[in-house]
């Protein structure tokens, strides 16, 4: 399966959001394409529609507003309105990056997050992306906080085949992260991809931790390319954006890995978060195993929103 339908199946299990839209049916003959009444009850079904997707609503308001102002025709096909949705959400999102994650030489991910939003699956799925590239791959244990967690990075590293490194006699995560720059450095690394404890934004202790560590990454990696993504986990909705301005404020985050964009969670979120903060979505987890993974593409994210 490519990556596109991967995408489609994990994020729209619950079919399409177009009002009017009807699946193809493989070997049916060839067809005028039926056309699509444009009036009250067509905006009323997308905004619905738009709000079930998790969109939410605010940004749905303004979905159907500009739509209405674009789509003056009283009957339109399918294709043709499928396109003026997602120009009326483009212009609404305004000027969007969403370059994939690029790696010519050492690039350093520190990853943060609340309790389980999915960090350590999200670093050993990438672990595994960038072994499969042929990249040399190290993981640090930066958190030291819970008992369970280097295990379960362990067992992530092994399945990925990257490197790990957890040394036992030092507690502080800070030090960690250093010893792991240090190493990745001088043993030619290109990726380190640096786990963090989950935490709440109320947690002043462990927030004033987590900047600790920021000031590390920061001090020593003078030249090289540094990725601050926080996991933001799809299922939680509005939750998710003040979570990540919260972050921000402390670690500066370069963008977004949304994780559980399958099973139940619809994918407007994504939608609301990059029109609500400036930090592009860039990587979508989409279930628990090595290769629930994808990059995030705005254009083919509407295109299965639509479709
Ligand atoms: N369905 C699904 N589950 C996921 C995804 N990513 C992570 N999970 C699950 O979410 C749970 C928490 O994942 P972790 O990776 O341990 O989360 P974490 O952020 O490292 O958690 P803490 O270290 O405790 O803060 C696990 O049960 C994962 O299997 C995803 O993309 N889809
Ligand atoms: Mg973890």
């Amino acid at each position: 399966m490519g990556l596109f339908d991967k995408l489609k199946q994990a994020l729209f299990k619950t079919g399409s959001i177009l009002p009017g839209s009807k699946p193809q049916e493989s070997n049916a003959p060839v067809q005028i394409e039926e056309k699509i009444i444009i009036n009250e009850e067509f905006f009323d079904d997308l905004f619905e529609k738009l709000i079930k997707a998790d969109v939410g609503l605010e940004l749905s308001e303004k979905i159907v507003e500009e739509l209405k102002s674009s789509a003056k025709e009283k009957e339109i096909s399918n294709t043709e309105i499928k396109n003026k949705i997602k120009d009326a959400i483009k212009k609404i999102i305004g000027p969007y990056d969403y370059k994939t994650i690029n790696t010519n030489e050492l690039e350093i991910f520190l990853i943060v997050g609340v309790n389980g939003s999915g960090k350590t699956t999200s670093i050993g799925k990438l672990a595994n992306r960038f072994k499969q590239e042929g990249k040399k791959v190290l993981i640090a244990a930066g958190d030291t906080f819970r008992a369970a967690a280097g295990e379960q990075l362990d067992i992530w590293s092994k399945r990925a085949g990257a490197e790990i490194y957890a040394p036992e006699d030092i507690k502080k995560p800070d030090a960690v992260v250093f010893g792991s720059i240090e190493k990745a450095k001088k043993e030619g690394f290109d990726i380190l991809l640096i786990d963090t404890a989950g935490r709440l934004q109320s947690q002043t202790n462990l927030m004033d931790e987590l900047k600790k560590i920021d000031n590390v990454v920061n001090k020593n990696t003078d030249g090289l390319l540094i990725e601050k993504l926080i996991v933001l986990d799809a299922t939680i909705g509005q939750n998710a954006i003040s979570q990540a301005e919260i972050f921000s404020k402390v670690v500066g985050l370069t963008g977004i890995i949304l994780s559980k964009l399958d099973g139940s969670a619809k994918g407007g979120v994504v939608l609301n978060i990059m029109h609500k903060l400036s930090l592009p979505v860039k990587i979508i987890g989409t279930g628990e195993k090595l290769d629930d993974i994808v990059d995030f593409n705005l254009d083919d994210y509407l295109e299965g929103l639509l479709s």
